[in-house]
């Protein structure tokens, strides 16, 4: 009996896909619903679960296939986490989440993403703002964010500027402000000194006079926290 089991097995395995390490390959695999799926960024020991936005591109009429890396819309996560937390990712793939540093650094490293990042403030305004390029460096590199230029959308660009910075926790500062700007922001982000950008910080439901919320400075500026703010990436043809 556990011959024909084997003999059964074998074969199937041997004929295996590689495993996916983000939502295009699993797209490739045959099915094009958004929901949580698993992907392997650091091979079959280490599953990881992840939102996928295969979605249907309004304009052009293609899946997108998005790999949602981070996202913000309800408050129900704490986001105010140290470095092992953003090394390793936190929350729930179907609700608000971090991917976690290593996964990224790993899933960027095999291939070429583009960037693009969609928020919503409480009055009903969506917007998007998209990126050439995304990735992020080793940890003996800080996870060093690489990105490319600004390519469209209404937000406007404000992460340009924390393009080639380190990753910034309350308990790791590599920013190059004299304090520590996760703390001074109450997220945790690849500040400079501090930021334009705060995707990491306070859900606080709209106005954020404290300059601590989850916030896009070309979009609604330092004093605003928004209702959604979701990053995702894909890879883009070489
Ligand atoms: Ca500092």
């Amino acid at each position: 009996m556990l011959r024909v089991v084997l003999a059964m097995l074998l074969p199937l395995a041997a004929h295996q896909s590689p495993l996916p390490i983000d939502c295009s390959d699993i797209y490739s695999g045959g099915s094009g619903r958004d929901g949580v799926y698993t992907i392997y960024p650091a091979g079959t020991t280490s599953p990881v679960q992840v939102y996928c936005d295969m979605s249907k591109d309004s304009t052009e009429n293609t899946a997108e296939k998005w790999t949602i890396i981070q996202r913000r819309q309800d408050g129900t996560v704490n986001f105010y986490m140290k470095w092992e937390h953003y090394r390793a990712g936190f929350g729930s793939a179907a609700g608000e989440y971090w991917l976690g540093l290593e996964n990224m650094h790993l899933i960027t490293q095999a291939k070429n993403y583009e960037l693009r990042v969609d928020m919503e403030d409480f009055e009903g305004q969506k917007v998007y703002a998209q990126y050439s390029s995304f990735s992020v460096g080793p940890e003996s590199e800080g996870y060093k964010l690489n990105l490319g230029s600004f390519t469209r959308g209404a937000a406007g660009d404000s992460l340009s500027l924390h393009n080639g910075q380190k990753f910034t926790t309350t308990d790791n500062d590599q920013d190059t402000h004299n304090s520590n700007c996760a703390r001074l922001a109450f997220g945790a982000f690849w500040y400079a000194a501090c930021f334009g950008a705060n995707p990491n910080g306070i859900y606080t439901w709209g106005p954020s006079p404290q300059a601590a919320g989850v916030q896009w400075n070309s979009f609604r500026g330092l004093e605003y926290s928004l209702k959604t703010m979701i990053m995702k990436i894909r890879p883009v043809s070489a």
